[in-house]
């Protein structure tokens, strides 16, 4: 008789240890809930995407010469020289960059407030390199 009901004690005891490790695994998840977090981030910035541009440099223009993006777009220019050396500056965001001739180069910003800019060609191109300019509207 004594020699069976250790063992059975033992066994409940294995058992009550079990049935509460579990108890306790399902309950922490469940308060947990992961919904909550997933609704924060998209009344952050609701309508800023990222608006990508090719423009094409040369004598003495930029093609296009007008590209219009929303206030607090990331806005990336793909500027390509079709001739020779040409740049890139749009002061009100800080970008200036030099374009070599024939070659591609990428500037990016973020257009943080509204109106209408102009950015201009900044590497002395020719005789018309002071009218090479291009106008960037943020509505
Ligand atoms: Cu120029």
């Amino acid at each position: 008789m004594k020699a069976n009901y250790l063992p059975a004690f033992f066994l409940m005891a294995v058992l009550v240890v079990a049935i509460s490790g579990c108890t306790q695994q399902n309950a922490s998840p469940g308060p947990g809930t992961s919904a909550v977090p997933a609704t924060g981030s998209p009344s952050a910035s609701p309508s800023a995407t990222t608006k990508e541009f090719s423009i094409t440099a040369k004598q003495f223009e930029f093609l296009p010469s007008t590209i219009t993006v929303n206030k607090g777009d990331t806005v990336k220019l793909n500027l390509t020289s079709a001739d020779v050396a040409h740049g890139i500056a749009l002061p009100d965001f800080g970008v200036s960059k030099e374009i070599p001739a024939g070659e591609t180069v990428s500037v990016e910003f973020t257009a943080d407030k509204s109106g209408t800019f102009t950015f201009f060609c900044n590497v002395p191109c020719g005789e018309g390199h002071r009218e090479m300019t291009g106008t960037l509207i943020v509505k």
